[in-house]
């Protein structure tokens, strides 16, 4: 099991004590009250009000991390287009080759001195993924640029004196252009 996994289990089961715990308080109250057919009907309407709220945010978490933009980290890439990326202080190094849009690419991230942020800009500066860079650590991410143009990689954390400096540029063709 790697390190990942056993961190992601080691949450899980620290989010489940805390449900149980929960689930034990509120089956306690209830048993306690002296329910009043007035109480009877507060709990009731709390009751709804908290299954709305864990449908609501199981609702809005579903909707907003739809698609995912992590792949399985330890699963064979899926994607058709691979690009590998090297952080160092103070410049980003991107395999060559083109990049076309409206085809998923998988951005697979790493360092070669200290943690870097990878993060993907269109040309008027709006952030469209993200991720670490990490040395020792390859990180996938997967991203589809909805059109060709010009786009920016842009350092998201403070790695240094030229943090600032650590940009680069690249383009997104078309998918009908560079197949001759
Ligand atoms: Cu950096």
């Amino acid at each position: 099991m790697t390190l990942q996994d056993e961190v992601w289990w080691i949450t899980l089961a620290g989010i489940g004590a805390v449900a149980l715990g929960f689930l034990y308080v509120i089956s306690q109250a209830g048993r306690q009250a002296e329910a009043t057919q007035v109480q009877a009907r507060a709990y009731a309407i709390r009751r709804w009000f908290f299954l709305g709220l864990i449908v609501l945010g199981v609702g809005v978490a579903a909707a907003t991390l739809a698609p995912f933009p992590v792949p399985n980290q330890h699963a064979p890439s899926q994607a058709p287009q691979v690009v590998k990326v090297v952080g160092n202080q103070w410049a980003w190094r991107l395999s060559p080759g083109p990049i076309k849009a409206g085809v998923p690419v998988e951005f697979q991230v790493t360092s070669a001195d200290v943690n870097h942020g990878f993060g993907i800009y269109d040309a008027s500066g709006r952030l469209l993924a993200q991720t670490q860079a990490m040395p020792g650590i390859t990180n996938r991410l997967v991203y589809t640029f909805p059109q060709p143009g010009k786009y920016r990689v842009l350092c998201l954390e403070y790695c240094g004196l030229a943090h600032h400096g650590m940009r680069v540029e690249f383009d997104v063709i078309g998918t009908t252009e560079g197949q001759s």
